[in-house]
Formats: structure tokens, sequence, C-alpha cells
């Protein structure tokens, strides 16, 4: 079962999206996420230019082959774009085995360990009003889980947060947030920690009270805090019994997170921005963290994140896999996938796709009862429409940058 075909598809229904469209010389189709926001072209081109063309003719059967060809042979290893774009053939390829052996890509993988993959989804609210108005909606619609981020007094517009609740995804009416802006250059923003330090506490207190002990609740602090802020921040919210406190601090420098850890029993989730095992390796080793957050789509595919996990697993630090609407349809079948069959499964983040999106790549995986299920057929469950996605061309967009009140720039 040779490689026949490698296509690099780009479309943008209500923000952009790259897939890796892979066919075999006995047409089995795989498919695999190759999206990395506001830097979408870096890796179409170098799926198309540098990996594409040494696909053609290989055996398509040879998944963790092909993996360590790009990966050692590509020489400059690690990195979002090379892991992205691995991602993307990696992914491809399992969709492709699993359909070859006429199986869902789970069974594969050792069969499900669970009923569904425990989801949260994203509230938010410019004040408690309307915060709370997005924590209902949620649970209206089954979420079990919820991630709360709300505005900061005196700051226009912070991260997570939905301009209205207009703004939502495709005219959704819901407060959901899409990070990315269409246009020329990101914008830019305005951050200041001392006021974000001093809200948060009074918003999980005020969210504690309206909806009690049990509800499940999640923050991301987006990288913005140093390790003795991220260290107060998490102490402050011990009495609200979060979930887990994500990416309190950018820890590039892994040993930071001691400092964190030190000081707080909040549990901690990192690595949305993380590639490979290695950019966790003292984070597992030392159990600094709880969760990992890497996405199939960002840490080399199916092969690359199940490695990930099983390293994990030894010292229980358990997945919590990257769901925004930038990991497309494709990214969110495979975590799906590799989620149910995976042992140290935590919790899946599942931030909704637009109509336009879902109509154009019809996934067929289920959400019930909070929880995501594979869609029950042979491979991932992606059904790509190309005629549709070809009237959603690629539009230019950026996330935002930051910067504190002196003008400093700050981590986004
Ligand atoms: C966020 C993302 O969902 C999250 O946890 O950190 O929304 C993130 O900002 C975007 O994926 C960036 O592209
Ligand atoms: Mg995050």
């Amino acid at each position: 079962m040779l490689v026949d075909r490698a296509e690099v598809l780009v479309t943008s229904p209500g923000r952009n999206f790259v897939t890796l469209r892979i066919t075999t010389d006995d047409g089995l189709v795989g498919h695999g996420d190759a999206t990395l926001n506001g830097r979408e072209l870096a890796v179409a081109g170098y799926l198309r230019e540098h990996v594409a063309p040494l696909l053609l003719g290989r055996d398509a059967h040879r998944i963790e082959d092909t993996w360590q060809y790009l990966y050692r042979g590509g020489y400059w290893r690690r990195g979002p774009v090379t892991m992205t774009a691995i991602a993307a053939v990696d992914t491809a390829l399992w969709d492709i085995k699993a359909k070859a052996a006429g199986m869902p890509l789970y069974q594969l993988l050792g069969g499900a360990s669970r009923q569904r993959c425990l989801t949260y989804g994203h509230a938010s609210g410019r004040d408690l009003p309307e915060l709370f108005d997005s924590v209902r909606q949620h649970l209206d619609e089954g979420y079990r889980a919820v991630r709360i981020q709300t505005a900061v007094p005196g700051l226009d517009s912070v991260y997570g947060v939905a301009a209205s609740s207009a703004a939502g995804v495709g005219g959704s009416g819901r407060y959901d947030y899409e990070p990315a802006r269409r246009g020329a250059a990101p914008t830019e923003e305005t951050w200041d920690t001392r006021a974000y330090l001093r809200h948060v506490p009074k918003v999980f207190e005020a969210v504690r009270n309206e909806f009690g002990p049990e509800l499940v609740l999640l923050h991301d602090a987006h990288h913005r805090l140093t390790p003795n802020e991220a260290a107060q921040l998490g102490r402050s919210l011990e009495p609200y019994d979060l979930f887990w406190l994500e990416d309190v601090t950018p820890a590039e420098n892994q040993e930071a997170l001691r400092r964190v850890r030190q000081q707080t029993t909040t549990p901690l989730a990192i690595g949305e921005v993380f590639n490979t095992v290695w950019d966790y390796q003292h984070l597992i080793r030392e159990q600094l963290i709880d969760y990992v957050r890497s996405p199939v789509t960002h840490a080399g595919g199916i092969t690359g994140l199940r490695r990930l996990l099983d390293y994990a697993a030894l010292y229980q630090v358990k997945s919590g896999m990257h769901g925004p609407t930038d990991v497309s349809p494709v990214g969110m079948a495979a975590a799906v996938h590799l989620g149910i069959a995976v042992h140290n499964f935590g919790i899946q983040e599942h931030m909704q796709h637009s109509r336009a999106t879902l109509d154009v790549f019809g996934p067929a995986h289920t959400f019930t009862e909070g929880g995501l299920a594979p869609a029950e057929e042979p491979g991932l469950g992606i059904h790509y429409d190309d005629e549709l996605a070809a009237q959603h061309p690629y539009e230019p967009a950026y996330l935002p940058t930051n910067r504190l009140r002196d003008g400093t720039v700050h981590d986004w």
C-alpha cells in the first residue's frame, strides 16, 4: 500500500485550517491536521515544499519509520512547525491504517478504556452576570466541566473573553472567544498582572457561591505570570478547588515550576505550546505538573503524543489535550481516538467549532453526557468536503500581542 498522493488543503470556514490528505495506490484516504494558529502557511509550505514529495511511493503502513525519517532525517528537529507537519503525516497514516484494518482508530490503539472522554468548555464573561450566563449555557448543553475566563477591571480586552455573546464563533450567540483575528497584523492588548491577581480569586469565589462545590472548574493564566506570581495565584485559588490552573508561567525554564509547586497544591497543567517529550522532561519526572496539554496536532501526531503520554503515565501525570477551535475537527477526532484508548486520560478541551467548519470537515465523533466519543467507523471519522472548503479561501489572521502599561512587550 504505497502513498500515491499527498495534498495540502487550506480552507477558512470562519477561521483558517491546514489539512494534509494522503491517498494510497489502492484508494485509501487519510487526513491529518496541520493547523498552527497565525502561522498556518509556514506549515503548509513545509509540507508542500519539503515533505509531500518525500512521501510519494513510501509504504503507508510504515508509520514509525516515516515518523523517524521525518524527525531525524529532517536534521532540524522539534519546534512547532516541524512537529505540526510531522503530526499531520502521522495522523493521516494512522487514519489509513485503521481504514485498511476496517476498524475505528481507537481500536487499533488498544481499544476503549472508558465510555467517553470528559470534556470542558469555555465559559467567559465581561462581568459576573455574563459569566454566569455562559456557564449556564454550557451546563444546558451537557458540559460537566467549564473553564472560567473573565475580563479584568481596567483592561480593555483580555485573553479568553468574548467581546459579546453575539461575537461567538460564526455568530453563534455563544460567549466563545476566537483568539486569532483576521487582518494584516496582530492587534495589541494591554496587560496588568497585579490587577489580574486581585480580580481572579473574587471571580472564583462568586462562581462557587453561584454554582456550588461540585462543578468542575478550570482556568488558563495563559503564560503571563512569573513563578512567584504563579505561586500567589495558585495559593489564592486553593479554596475554590480547581481541576487545574493552566500555563501559569511560560515554562521554557522548566525548573521555574519548582517554585510554584512548593507554594501551592492547586493542580497545574502546561504544554499546549510544547511539541515533544523533551519540553516536559523535568516537569514530568519531578511531578511539577499534573496534566500535559499538548494536542495530537502539535506534538508529532498520534505516535508522538502517545509516547509522551506513556512517559507521563510513569509519574501519574495525565492528559489534558489542547482543544480550541484552532485544532481542527481532524485534530479533535485524533484526540478523541487517542484519549479514549490511553489509561492516563485526564480531560479533553472542547471549544465548539462553527457550523461552517463542521460542514467542511464532517466529523463523526459525538458529544453526549459531557463527553466526546469517537466515531464508530473505520479510521478517524472525517468527511472532508472539497467543494465547500473551496468556498472559504485563506485569509491572513494573527493572534494578538501584549504590552504592559509602560509599553514593555509581555507574553500574550
Ligand atoms: C488557549 C488557546 O484553549 C486554550 O487553552 O490557550 O485558546 C490558545 O490561546 C490558542 O489555541 C492559540 O492559538
Ligand atoms: Mg491554554
